[in-house]
């Protein structure tokens, strides 16, 4: 699928430039992109002189031994002194820090010299338990305020933390202890999801049966809920029986620039999970540059909400280290969005007067599905930027988002990045980029990305192929935990000297970059290579559909045939003509060849915590296939539903 059909998705040519006011007062113009095209390390030197160093560093980048890069390699410094104290001792000690709003509605503030005290408690605490530096500790939390307290605690003592999502089993868990030989987890009783306590408790029960978990010495448990749970004496502690008692002061160890800060596990395609390991300066100096840059933070006055979960990428590089490096004041909160109602999150912006949203395409998808009117019985005229990560964006669902949450005014960014780049690497900045919904656009300053072919030649503009990155960024993964031979073999050997990131992309006549999706993910039709992410931003085009995943199916004539699940909007309805509608927009869009073969109607989709839609298992199902691995999904009965539907519909005859 080439040139036309791009093209046709960017017809309607809709721009948008920044609005004059945050333009004249953005925290970065168009002139860092000279900057640091000029002089790429002396930039990242600048950016890393936003931190507090307890030694400067004089050295820059060593990529002697690449792909293992050293950035500021002889600089010292602590992170979390960086996102807490530094901010209390400048005076800010009063400033909101987090606005925690329990699912149940209980509420609970922190100001950064509260956090402080929190952090410097949970710090003894853990070294109380044995935690030493270069320990790892493993967490599986909910959503609460403890969770980013235990996560600086293990940032201040230098033992890197491992985030286990809460929807994980109790066998991923122990798969993630396992590979980072964990010492102590830190877990809670359970965390409100959906109305009800959701225990976690006894998934750590569980795991910690299991061969190869031995070595954990201590749980230490927050009382969320008060649900009964299972109780192993000399193992685990309660944090109000432990943290509660320890001095409110901590005097910080200060470590090397390269120190493992935590390790975070994807789980990709196939094969044992992977530990993308992060360290201390460099991830902490883009982070904090990007955030600053992306979100235009205005620590005095902004309202910053992250939706995503703690445990994925995104809670790490823009809950924690990105936002509490910069001084950010931001809401956590904890349950899902429909909970009580459809209407909570809008609720929450305009109780806290959200001025920068971060959420996934697939949240607002999903708010389109549930109507236009939810969000406008809110006042959300607080907002002033919307950011969208973890999929592309349709263009629908991006004017969508821009239209009924930033009330038409507010600039939308779309941020590019993965686990492995710990930051955002290419989106729109706010005050200097004119906008085009659908596409990440360009790489941020100091950063150098390009499209490229089978053969590793640069595509021109107007053609797509593979997403690269051609120089050593300072967030970048340092290798794959106990893996340095994976690490290579994943992401340094598919082109010489670049790091290939597994996503097809699209370079549109401007030069500005879309991202069509995992290579993983790309169908072969009748010969012709067509990305889901255009075959889904085309259904989603049309008003009655809100969401939309499409998989390609083994097909005897055509190789795959392309099998698309939609989700209706709000007052959409599922008729006999429905799949024919459609399919005639999809041809009229991209062209016949992208046309779906079948097309079913579904109520919900696989996605994983993270909102990715998990096209593996819709693959499973086209192809009639009994489902591989579910741990990852957030409601497995999802996929039982769909597998009904299916059965029950014909498949389509033509074609
Ligand atoms: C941050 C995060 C990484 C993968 C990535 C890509 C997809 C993320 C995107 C996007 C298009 C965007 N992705 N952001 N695709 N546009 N703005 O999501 O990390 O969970 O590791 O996933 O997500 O496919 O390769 P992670």
């Amino acid at each position: 699928m080439s040139k036309e059909s791009l093209a046709n998705l960017l017809k309607e040519e809709r721009r948008f430039t920044p609005p004059a006011e945050l333009a004249a007062a953005a925290n970065v113009t168009a002139e860092a992109y000279d900057r640091a095209a000029e002089d790429r390390l002396g930039f990242w030197a600048a950016q890393a002189r936003r931190l507090s160093w307890d030694t400067e560093p004089t050295e820059t980048l060593d990529w002697s031994n690449p792909p293992f890069a050293k950035w500021f390699k002889d600089g010292k410094l602590n992170v979390a002194y960086n996102c807490v104290d530094r901010h209390v001792e400048a005076g800010h000690g009063d400033r909101v820090a987090i606005h925690f709003e329990g699912e149940p509605g209980d509420t609970r503030t922190l100001t950064y010299a509260e956090l402080q005290r929190e952090v410097a408690k949970a710090a003894h605490a853990l070294t109380e338990l044995g935690v030493r530096a270069g320990d790892r500790v493993a967490v599986y939390m909910p959503m609460i305020p403890e969770t980013l307290i235990t996560m600086l605690a293990c940032a201040r003592l230098g033992a890197p933390h491992s985030l286990v999502f809460g929807g994980f089993s109790a066998d991923a868990l122990a798969t993630r202890i396992q590979d980072a030989d964990a010492r102590v987890v830190v877990t809670a009783d359970g965390g409100y999801r959906r109305g009800k306590p959701s225990a976690l408790k006894p998934a750590v029960d569980e795991a910690l049966t299991k061969p190869g978990t031995e070595n954990v010495r201590k749980v230490l448990v927050v009382r969320r809920t008060g649900q009964d749970i299972g109780w192993t004496e000399g193992r685990d502690i309660w944090w109000h029986d432990l943290v509660d008692r320890q001095p409110e002061q901590h005097d910080y160890e200060v470590f090397d620039a390269e120190h493992p800060l935590f390790i975070l596990y994807t789980s990709g395609t196939t094969g044992k999970p992977k530990g993308i390991l992060h360290t201390s300066g460099g991830y902490l100096t883009q982070v904090s540059y990007t955030h600053h840059a992306v979100f235009d933070l205005k620590p005095e006055t902004d309202v910053y909400w992250c939706t995503a979960d703690v445990g994925w990428v995104t809670g790490h590089s823009y809950i924690v280290y990105g936002p509490m490096s910069n001084g950010a004041t931001q809401v956590l909160y904890e349950g899902t969005p429909d909970t009580p109602h459809q209407g909570r999150w809008w609720e929450i912006v305009e109780k806290y007067k959200v001025t920068l949203l971060y959420t996934a395409p697939t949240a607002i998808r999903t708010c389109m599905k549930w109507g236009d009117e939810i969000p406008a019985r809110y006042d959300l005229s607080s907002l002033r930027l919307l950011g969208s990560v973890g999929e592309p964006i349709n263009p629908e669902a991006w004017v969508w988002y821009r239209e009924h949450i930033g009330g038409g005014r507010t600039p939308v960014v779309d941020t590019w990045w993965q686990t492995e780049t710990g930051s955002i690497m290419i989106s729109p900045l706010p005050g200097v980029t004119e906008a085009k919904p659908g596409s990440a656009q360009v790489p941020l300053p100091g950063i150098s990305a390009t499209v490229v072919d089978d053969e590793g030649r640069e595509v021109p503009n107007g053609s797509g192929g593979y997403l690269v990155l051609t120089e050593p960024w300072p967030s970048m993964l340092r290798t794959v935990w106990g893996d340095d031979q994976r690490y290579k073999d994943t992401y340094w050997s598919r082109f010489e000297g670049r790091y290939f990131a597994g996503d097809g992309a699209k370079k549109d006549e401007d030069g500005d970059i879309w991202l069509l999706g995992r290579v993983d993910d790309v169908m072969l039709v009748s010969g012709h290579n067509i990305s889901t992410t255009e075959v889904e931003s085309a259904l989603v085009s049309h008003p009655k559909v809100a969401e939309a995943a499409v998989v390609g199916a083994t097909d005897p004539q055509t190789t795959q045939a392309i099998c698309a699940f939609v989700i209706l909007r709000g007052d959409a309805a599922e008729d006999a003509s429905l799949a024919d509608e459609l399919r005639a927009h999809v041809a009229k869009t991209l062209g016949p060849i992208a046309k779906p073969k079948r097309i079913l109607a579904v109520a919900e989709l696989p996605k994983t915590r993270s909102g990715k839609i998990m096209r593996r298992l819709l693959r499973d199902v086209a192809e009639n296939r009994t489902l591989g691995d579910v741990t990852t999904l957030t409601d497995s009965s999802v996929m039982d539903l769909i597998q009904q539907k299916l059965a029950a519909a014909p498949a389509s005859s033509d074609d």
